[in-house]
Parts: C-alpha cells; sequence; structure tokens
C-alpha cells in the first residue's frame, strides 16, 4: 500500500552525517562554497549514490546534477532536489537534507519495487547560496531558463576564478544542454531556517512562496590618508559613509515593518590597516520583501540614501546589483497537497511564506512547484549550530515521500492505494 510507505530514517541520518565530511568544520558545522573541493568531495559522493540506486545519472553545462528514476512513461518527471553547496560558516541541513531526502525516498520506491507511472528525479543544484559566485540560486536559474549560461560561467569569486574555469578543474563541467529538463512538478524539502515553526510547536511547514531578494555591492572611494597627520575636516574617510549605510538599513527596514529584512552581511576596507584612512570599502547590502512594491520602495529609499551621503561625505559611491529576485507564489494545489499529506500522517502543519531563497522559486516558473519545511532549532541557519530534530527530518522526509508518490502514479494506482 502506497500509504504504507515510509523512510528509513537512519539511514537518511547516516547519509546527512556522511556528506558532512565533505568540508566539515571543527565546531561541528560545514564549510563547502560552490565549485570548491570541497564541493567536487560532496558531488562525488551524491553521484556515487545515485548510480548505487541505479539511477541514470546527467551532468548539465552549469554542474547540476541529475538523477532520474523511470517510471511507466518517459515523460516528465516530477522532480525534487535541492543543493549541497554551503556557506562558509554552513551547517548540515540547509539544503543537504532535500537533496539527501531524495535519494532516500528512491532507496524506499526501489526496496518496494514501487514503480511509479511517471520518472522521479532527484536534482543537486550549483550555487544555490551565492557566497562565492553570485547570484544564488545560479544552477537552477539556468537550468529553467531565467539566467544566461555563459553569464553564469563568466561570474567570478574574489580571487577572480570563473564558475567555468572552476566547474572544470573540479570535474562537473556537463556536456547535457541546460533548460531541457522539464518537470512535472517540483517539490523541495527543507530546513525552515527561521523561527516560526519552533515557536509555534509545529512539525511541518507547507510553504506558500518565497520573498523578493535583492543584493547589491556598494564601492565606496574615498581618499586613503595617513591616521595621524589628517584633520577630520580634510578627510574623505569611506568608512564614515560604510557605516551610516549599515544603520540606514537596519532602520529602513524597521519603518518599512511587515516582513521587510535587511542586512550588511559583507564589508571590506581597502587597505583594511590600523593607521590608514581607507582608500575604499566594498560592501554589501541584502534588502527582502514578500512585496515587491515595497522591496522596490526599499530599494529607492537606499538609492536615495546613498546619493546624499556621497554628497555629504565627499565620497564616490558604485553600485552593482549582484541578484534580483521578484516574490514567488507555489502552486496551490502542491500546497493544500503538502497540508494534506502531512495531516494524513498525523502532523502538525502551517502555511508560511520562506524568508530564505531556494532553487524551488526558480522551478516555481516553469512547473507546479511546493516545498515543506521543518523546524529550525531556535531559528539559527548560515551558523555551524543550525540544527533540526531526528523526529522532525523523518517527519519532512515522509511528507516528502508520500506526496512525490502521489504527484507520480496515475489516479487508477491510488485508488488501489
Ligand atoms: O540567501 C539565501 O536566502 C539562500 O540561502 N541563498
Ligand atoms: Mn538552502
Ligand atoms: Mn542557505
Amino acid at each position: 500500500m502506497l500509504t504504507d510507505l515510509r523512510i528509513d530514517d537512519t539511514r537518511l541520518l547516516q547519509r546527512l552525517d556522511d556528506l558532512a565530511c565533505h568540508g566539515a568544520r571543527e565546531d561541528g558545522g560545514v564549510s563547502r562554497l560552490a565549485l570548491t573541493d570541497a564541493d567536487k568531495a560532496g558531488r562525488d559522493q551524491v553521484v556515487a549514490w545515485m548510480r548505487r540506486l541505479g539511477l541514470d545519472v546527467t551532468i548539465d553545462a552549469i554542474g547540476n546534477i541529475h538523477g532520474t528514476r523511470r517510471g511507466r512513461s518517459d515523460g516528465p518527471p516530477v522532480m525534487t532536489g535541492s543543493h549541497i553547496d554551503t556557506v562558509a560558516t554552513g551547517g548540515l541541513y540547509d539544503g543537504n537534507l532535500g537533496g539527501l531526502a531524495g535519494l532516500e525516498v528512491i532507496e524506499v520506491l526501489n526496496a518496494a519495487r514501487l514503480e511509479t507511472t511517471r520518472p522521479v528525479a532527484v536534482g543537486f543544484f550549483t550555487n544555490e547560496e551565492g557566497a562565492r559566485f553570485a547570484p544564488d540560486m545560479m544552477g537552477s536559474g539556468v537550468h529553467q531558463g531565467s539566467m544566461d549560461l555563459e553569464a553564469c560561467l563568466a561570474a567570478v569569486d574574489v580571487n577572480g576564478a570563473t564558475v567555468e574555469a572552476e566547474l572544470a578543474r573540479i570535474g562537473f563541467a556537463g556536456d547535457t544542454p541546460c533548460g531541457n529538463f522539464r518537470a512535472a512538478a517540483f517539490f523541495e524539502l527543507h530546513i525552515e531556517q527561521g523561527p516560526v515553526l519552533e515557536r509555534e510547536g509545529i512539525t511541518i511547514g507547507a510553504v506558500t512562496g518565497v520573498q523578493g531578494i535583492s543584493w547589491t555591492e556598494l564601492v565606496l572611494s574615498g581618499q586613503s590618508n595617513h591616521a595621524g597627520t589628517t584633520p577630520m575636516g580634510l578627510r574623505r574617510d569611506p568608512m564614515v559613509p560604510a557605516a551610516q549605510i549599515a544603520v540606514f538599513v537596519r532602520d529602513m527596514s524597521d519603518r518599512l515593518g511587515g516582513s521587510q529584512v535587511g542586512t550588511v552581511g559583507a564589508l571590506t576596507a581597502s587597505p583594511n590597516l590600523v593607521n590608514v584612512v581607507p582608500a575604499s570599502v566594498t560592501m554589501t547590502v541584502d534588502l527582502r520583501n514578500t512585496d515587491e512594491d515595497l522591496l522596490q520602495e526599499a530599494e529607492r529609499r537606499l538609492a536615495g540614501h546613498l546619493d546624499r551621503l556621497a554628497a555629504d561625505e565627499g565620497v564616490d559611491i558604485e553600485t552593482r546589483v549582484l541578484a534580483r529576485f521578484e516574490p514567488v507564489t507555489f502552486d496551490p494545489d502542491v500546497i493544500g497537497l503538502v497540508a494534506e499529506v502531512a495531516r494524513d500522517l498525523g502532523h502538525d502543519v502551517r502555511r508560511l511564506p520562506s524568508g530564505a531563497g531556494h532553487d524551488a522559486q526558480m522551478l516555481a516558473r516553469v512547473c507546479p512547484t511546493g516545498m515543506v519545511f521543518v523546524p529550525s532549532v531556535g531559528g539559527i541557519s548560515h551558523n555551524p549550530a543550525e540544527h533540526t530534530d531526528p523526529v522532525d527530518i523523518t517527519a519532512g522526509a515522509d511528507v516528502l515521500l508520500r506526496t512525490l508518490v502521489q504527484l507520480a502514479t496515475i489516479d487508477s494506482e491510488k485508488s488501489e492505494s
């Protein structure tokens, strides 16, 4: 009976631990930046697992890994997946849980010798985080056609390495063209990375959509000078407006309220020396909102503030858009299916938007898409302390299993179930 299928939690938790060895940090977290040696080791690991599960494995031109389990029909597959690249101070679950739970679903179907109507595919998308190469959601963006392959291959990291060169170096410059992989539906399991589910004591989140994301790099240029001999009134010090921008982003977000958030996450002075007034400061601003109009308002307010600051402080401020995604709403039927399956499995469920970006927000442009969240302990993520309780991991993976099976089997089979 389809409804009797359950994941093997020990096997899934073991895979999570095994994958975490690739890029393991001494504090228990994971550093697996996109296309680094650690990412290569993780990629090799998931490909080996895919082959052992009998999947047809393809690597596309931006390095996305797809494993497909055949179905009775050879039409578009029902797809799940996520990413295994992490931020430099990542945890075990962001992205990794979604891909490995997808492999666990395959293993359950194999053990049950269940032939689905539609193929079932698991995808591991390149550079979801955008922490080394901007923009984020790069692999899934190229995969569904909203990002240009050549432009993404030319993206460079802080050391000038390109995505193209790094894909070749780690052996994941695939020959499968991008954009040909059309899923019938896409469904991603992910940790919430926020405080809502834990605070309300709820196990499953039926995700309604993903908020808009606006990443901008600012380069503030002034005049480098001696810290001791330069009178304060004669300085063109870019660090002062940089600090004011960080405070402005926080205050503006508080004033806009609602779901508006704003972060200055990266800031580097040059030459970054104790006794030198900086020549320049490079920093980033991450603005997000579930409402596109309000996100544009936040961008306008920031731009106006930068103009005023540049004039007042006598510095030059150059801006460069690193990433820009409008808010996305998931498929109501898939959201409803998640909630229904979660309740059938005896779990509390609530609907909520995602504050974090996900590959699902790219796939939502081309096929019915949904996500299921499980709680993050303390709402912590992008932090080595990231944790989700095994009982919640199991619950989320069972919801994934049941949802994928329902999406991959035709009505007559469902009635037998
Ligand atoms: O930044 C994000 O929300 C995602 O983790 N890339
Ligand atoms: Mn993620
Ligand atoms: Mn992340």
